[in-house]
């Protein structure tokens, strides 16, 4: 069984970061183990919440791993909160390199939305967020991420193909080879992510259904969707549907619940769709792509 590490926040209550990859990375048939970088009564959209930051317990952390002898196959760090963290993480990314050259790096730059920062951050952190792309094998920011990566406006109205595109390539000059634009919308009433792959200079875009409706968390489920997809041997394209698919399903299932919450997406009625997804990858290998026995 493959196993990942990822690292960001514990928000107790929130569904968002920790508390959705586990169980959507577990679904798709991968250990999967935890860096907690903080614990929060709950995620910063909240009117308050408490902060214990776990900063000085991240290098302890690896290092007792490194003494088990402890390897893994893929490193995805999602919400982190200080430049320390950002510089530990980039530091444990070299030595999980070093372990294992074939390390898979999934880099979700959770740090804003909708235009916005995130409460606690600013332009700088925006930036040197990107010296963490920087050695990432794919990076998966939403339009307000990558604005602020790139230096450059939000486009209030939105982007046409081209624009996307040029975000796109210019993201992948930051140096990762794939970098996953989230939240595209080409068409009207339609919603989904588009990548660029350097190596082949080539672009994907896959979108579904735009239902008119916005909750937190779908960017972490999405990630964790993704780096799952990907960590089990499915190609970029067939992940990004996945994960698109996958987000679409926790939406519909959290607006047809009268009782839903504002703060995070139902995905535990849907869980099972990854699952099935999981059963299918070990059952019906794709010809060409890097499946497990
Ligand atoms: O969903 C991203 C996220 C993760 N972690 C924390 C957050 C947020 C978004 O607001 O506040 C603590």
């Amino acid at each position: 069984m493959k196993r990942i590490v990822t690292i960001q926040d514990i928000s107790c209550i929130g569904r968002c970061s920790l508390t959705v990859a586990l169980p959507v990375i577990s679904a798709l048939g991968i250990e999967c183990a935890v860096i907690p970088t903080a614990v929060l009564s709950n995620h910063t959209a909240f009117s308050g919440f408490t902060f214990c930051d776990l900063t000085d317990q991240i290098t302890p952390i690896v290092e007792q791993w490194q003494r088990e002898g402890l390897t893994f196959d893929a490193v995805y760090t999602g919400y982190l909160g200080s430049f320390e963290q950002i510089r530990i993480v980039s530091h444990i990314i070299d030595v999980l390199r070093a372990q294992n050259p074939a390390l898979r790096v999934i880099v979700d730059p959770a740090m804003a939305d909708f235009g916005k920062l995130y409460t606690g951050f600013d332009e700088t952190f925006a930036r040197e967020m990107t010296s963490l792309c920087k050695k990432a094998d794919i990076v998966l920011p939403n339009l307000t991420e990558a604005c602020y990566m790139l230096g450059i406006p939000y486009p209030e109205h939105g982007c046409s193909e081209d624009e996307y595109k040029a975000i796109l390539y210019k993201l992948s000059a930051l140096g990762c080879p794939t970098t996953v634009l989230t939240g595209v919308s080409l068409r009207e009433n339609r919603i989904g992510a588009m990548s660029y792959d350097r190596e082949s200079d080539t672009y994907f875009c896959y979108e579904n259904e735009h239902l008119a409706a916005q909750f937190h968390g779908t960017g972490d489920i999405f990630a964790s969707v993704v780096t799952g997809a990907v960590t089990r041997g499915m190609s970029v394209s067939r992940a990004l549907t996945l994960a698109v698919d996958f987000t679409l399903a926790c939406i519909r299932s959290t607006m047809a619940d009268a009782d839903h919450r504002w703060y995070g997406v139902n995905f535990e009625s849907v869980l099972g769709q990854l699952t099935a997804a999981s059963d299918a990858m070990q059952n019906e290998p794709v010809p060409g792509e890097n499946h497990e026995n």
